[in-house]
């Protein structure tokens, strides 16, 4: 099999909430990258990225397409099923620059897949469970507006909510209280900074909640901050930005920083590396989350098959990102209920994009 056509797609995906305010920086939507790969046996793969604005990740809409319209050619004439020869490749021909690779190579692990028969879920190893649990962010606001906004995601059926803190700590130590002081047990509370607070500001919020239960999600943006943070709060932790190298991973179990890691799939430069990290931190006993930066019905599918393929016990939750946006891009995806996601049973990805909600592609290299 080989790659005859690579096509690069823009889609406007905007936030059925209006807006998703984190890290004391709004956006309005997210703006995705699709990636279209084609092949000479008539099998066809997808992949999505879709940044958070340019503020969140190193991830950029314009940097990504740059990159993959010089990445793009460099993969045509190879065989697709060939993940981890193309990861090695990709690496070969472009230094770093993780969130370009990654629509490329879930796209290519649609396809090999797809070729092998197979649910991405079961070609990855197999499906632990049927379903992996949601969590729903809870946007940074005054908190009557966020009580609000967990009261509808409660609703809703989401037994997990992450609420964006990271603003000054008296202020989010209340945002936690009074969506705390409302929920039942059956809710678990996140409390995510982004990164955005100092060991100083952490510390304080970590005193001033003392006696509620919370799980502390990535407080500052270093590794050293956060382990600073760990050595005097008695609270489960996990590490989002934090987790985003080999390196890294290592360290966080080395020196006990977290409980848990967040590994996004496009931080990782697609499922192959993110696949191998994920099964390196289950062998070290972190718990983990698999999910994305953003996107819809593709990038949702990615991370409800790889998520599932990983061990139930010591998987965290997911997002189900799709139901974010007020855009569809794909068919297929089942729908979320009683705060679980489950993933497509088709081969591959198992979801159908919609051509007339993707459109023509921006460019596309495909051989000569
Ligand atoms: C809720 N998210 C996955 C959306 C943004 O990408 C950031 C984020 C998080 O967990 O921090
Ligand atoms: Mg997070």
């Amino acid at each position: 099999m080989k790659i005859t056509r690579i096509s690069v797609h823009g889609l406007e995906l905007p936030f059925r909430e209006g807006s998703y305010r984190c890290r004391n920086h709004t956006e309005y939507g997210q703006t995705a990258t699709i990636v279209r790969v084609d092949s000479d046996e008539g099998v066809t793969g997808w992949g999505e990225i879709a940044p958070l604005g340019a503020f969140y990740s190193e991830a950029f809409t314009g940097g990504v397409r740059a990159g993959l319209e010089r990445l793009g050619p460099v993969l045509l004439g190879a065989d697709p099923r060939e993940t981890g020869k193309l990861a090695r490749v990709m690496d070969a021909a472009m230094h770093g620059q993780m969130d370009v690779k990654s629509p490329l190579d879930i796209a290519l692990w649609d396809i090999a897949a797809k070729a092998a028969g197979l649910p991405l879920a079961e070609f990855l190893g197999g499906r632990d469970g049927m379903s992996v649990a949601l969590y729903r962010s809870v946007s940074q606001a005054s908190p009557e507006i966020m009580l609000d906004s967990a009261r509808r995601h409660v609703a809703d059926g989401y037994r997990r909510l992450q609420v964006k803190v990271g603003d000054d700590p008296v202020l989010d130590a209340g945002r936690l209280q009074t969506i705390a002081d409302d929920m039942d047990g059956s809710v678990i509370i996140f409390c995510d900074a982004n990164g955005a607070w100092t060991s100083h500001d952490a510390l304080r919020f970590v005193e001033r909640t003392r006696g509620i239960d919370y799980v502390l999600e990535q407080p500052c943006r270093t590794l050293d901050e956060n382990l600073v943070v760990r050595r005097h709060a008695a609270i489960p932790m996990v590490l989002d930005e934090s987790a985003d190298s080999l390196d890294a991973l290592l360290r966080i179990h080395r020196e006990g920083v977290a409980d848990g890691v967040t590994i996004k799939i496009s931080r990782f430069g697609g499922i192959t590396r993110a696949r191998r990290i994920r099964d390196l931190a289950v062998d070290l006993g972190l718990m983990v989350t698999v999910e994305c930066v953003g996107g819809a019905d593709i990038a949702s599918a990615a991370i409800a098959h790889m998520s599932l393929s990983t061990p139930e016990a010591m998987r965290l939750h997911t997002v189900d990102f799709h139901n974010w946006t007020t855009v569809s891009n794909a068919t297929g995806m089942p729908d979320v209920a009683d705060g679980v996601m489950r993933a497509p049973v088709g081969p591959g990805l198992g979801v159908t994009p919609r051509d007339d909600v993707i459109g023509e592609p921006l460019f596309s290299c495909h051989a000569a």
